[in-house]
């Protein structure tokens, strides 16, 4: 800026600086909102309600926590880092067959939607942690069993309403309506 710029330029030049920052503000919006619409949030979007939740729990030496469409982690009780145990890439959906307990908690038996997380930390000498997520109905988000089936992959079964009866996620519908 020379000292002789007049005032009416100042003006327009700052003007045209807020402008630029505002478009680039507006493209970045744009470019999150589409690449939001990419995600796959199942069936109906059943689970864009539950993006950005975390639930926790605590088995053996760590708290597992889920981030739902986030990442999957193991915290030590004992102190010391994180280690991230995958990051959401997928749903797709397993034939399971386990029990119910009396308060109704647990997978039951038949098709259920999985939440695949992968590329997690490198495990010591074998593969990067991954997180097989199965979903069974539940009127609140939570974790029912955290396992390691073998070494650094890792199988969370958890209840949530985004897969109960009438919501779309459970992929039951059809088979219902040919029941009655
Ligand atoms: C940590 C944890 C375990 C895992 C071992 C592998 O202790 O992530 O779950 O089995 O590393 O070395």
């Amino acid at each position: 800026m020379s000292p002789t710029e007049s005032a009416a330029i100042t003006t327009a030049r700052n003007q045209r600086d807020s402008a630029r920052t505002s478009l680039t503000n507006s493209q970045n919006d744009l470019s999150s909102a589409r690449s939001d619409l990419e995600k796959d949030y199942g069936v109906d979007d059943v689970f864009r309600a539950l993006k950005d939740k975390c639930i926790t729990k605590d088995s053996g030496e760590y708290t597992y926590e889920l981030c739902f469409l986030g990442s999957t982690k193991q915290k030590p009780k004992k102190g010391g880092g994180d280690t991230t145990m995958g990051h959401f890439v997928s749903i797709s959906s397993e034939y399971v067959d386990s029990d119910v307990d009396a308060e109704g908690k647990g997978l039951g038996v038949g098709e259920r939607v999985v939440l695949r997380y992968e590329n997690g930390q490198h495990c010591w000498n074998g593969p990067a942690r991954s997180t097989l997520v199965v979903l069974g109905c539940s009127a609140e988000e939570e974790i029912w069993r955290v396992s390691e089936s073998e070494k650094c992959v890792y199988r969370m079964e958890v209840g949530t309403a985004a897969v109960c009866q009438g919501s779309a996620g459970n992929g039951k519908k059809g088979r219902e309506k040919d029941e009655l």
